[in-house]
């Protein structure tokens, strides 16, 4: 197939999924074309059978707010023409599938079919998607969607019933490529990987997210300072965000500057994340919680919390541990007496690694979009 992708290139985990998701599908012999305002960032060095277009936004003074979505649909189409697409994947309904919907109509109009599947992330539904001044157009390009999939149960369940929705929504999970995310064999290089932050003895504790208020990073840091009373303990902190400084203040109001190591956004989050012990997620919501699967491949269960899709991901006391929000004091405390009972923590990091690879290796979901953009086709024939 030829297949046409949109996402946000540069912020947030629906990003990650549609790159992963290309290079995957390129992978298996699909041609994929991304077309975005910038090059998704995990594209980088990876190029055969996966193109990028970039959508040009032209400003003008009369425009106060560059019209994107337009510059995206005619991109779109061009696309579309220019490399027969046989359909586009839309990931983050806004505003994406509006955008899809715009180019279909209008390819139509020249008796050119372009099917357009929108994937369902988060936030688009749970947090923008419900401002009133986005709700009436992404509940009509959702209807409009010739498929729409969801990456968790919970999401699926919310859009249903908040957008008052009647078509039928496919739960594809997201997922991990296990080959890439793994936890390192050779401990001895692991072992010199983790003095770059901290002495032989002490735990290494994660985080790694857009630093967005929804993600919690000054909980992260509150987390981490209990947790290292108890513990000789490192913190590394990967991306970027508007919550970024909050957390750097607060490192240093509380002394612990020197053991949290912002290192900002980075290309290869699979080379740090087997250097941990834990990951640290406690987000207000996750809709499916990627980050802690990718660390969760890797053999580094989270702490986290139980919202949103988290539940279907990590099972509470096996593959990781699940507190309220908020509850900082617990979630250390659950920490601190997971890391040091070494029969109980040992146990909890194969589960986590075999609930990847069981449940959500790419080599498992991969196929179902291939069915799922088969289906869609075939329907829209
Ligand atoms: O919250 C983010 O990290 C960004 C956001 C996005 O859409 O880019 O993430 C959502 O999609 C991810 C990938 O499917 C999920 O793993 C996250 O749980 C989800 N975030 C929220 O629901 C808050």
């Amino acid at each position: 197939m030829r297949i046409g992708i949109t996402c946000y290139p540069t912020y947030g985990g629906s990003g990650v999924v549609a790159t992963e998701l290309g290079i995957e599908l390129a992978g298996l012999g699909h041609e994929v074309h991304f077309i975005s305002y910038s090059q998704p960032f995990r594209l980088n060095g990876r190029d055969d059978g996966i193109f990028y277009h970039e959508v040009p936004v032209s400003s003008y003074p009369l425009f106060e707010f560059p019209p994107y979505d337009l510059a995206l649909a005619s991109r779109m189409t061009e696309v579309a023409e220019f490399c027969s697409l046989d359909l586009l994947h839309v990931h983050y309904a806004i505003p994406h599938s509006v955008s899809a919907l715009l180019a279909r109509q209008m390819l139509q109009t020249r008796g050119r079919r372009l099917p357009f599947v929108t994937t369902l992330h988060g936030t688009d539904i749970t947090l923008i998607g419900l401002d009133r001044s986005y709700l009436p157009i992404t509940r009509y390009a959702i209807q409009q969607s010739d498929g729409v999939t969801s990456i968790s149960n919970y999401l699926k369940e919310k859009t249903l019933s908040a957008f008052d929705i009647k078509r039928p929504i496919e739960v594809i999970s997201n997922f991990v490529n296990c080959d890439l995310y793994a936890p390192c064999v050779d401990e001895e290089a692991r072992a010199a990987a983790r003095q770059r932050f901290g002495e032989p003895g002490d735990a290494i504790l994660i985080h790694l997210s857009n630093f967005r208020p929804v993600k919690r990073v000054v909980d992260v840091v509150k987390i981490f300072a209990l947790v290292a009373k108890e513990l000789p303990a490192q913190l590394i902190m990967i991306g970027d965000g508007p919550d970024r400084s909050a957390a750097e203040w607060l490192a240093h109001d509380l002394g612990i500057h020197s053991r949290v190591h912002f290192l900002g956004k980075q290309d290869k989050v699979n080379a740090l994340l087997p250097l941990a012990d834990l990951m640290l997620m406690p987000s207000e919501l996750e809709s499916f919680g990627l980050a802690a699967l990718e660390a969760m491949a890797c053999k580094v269960p989270a702490i986290a919390t139980r919202v949103g899709g988290v539940p279907e991901l990590i099972d509470d006391g096996l593959s990781g541990l699940l507190f309220p929000v908020g509850d900082v004091q617990a979630m250390a405390a659950g920490a601190v007496s997971l890391l040091k009972d070494r029969d109980r923590y040992e146990a909890m990091r194969e589960t986590a690694r075999k609930t990847a690879q069981k449940r959500f290796c790419s080599t498992l979901v991969l196929p179902r979009y291939v069915a799922y953009y088969e289906s869609v086709l075939n329907k829209t024939q």
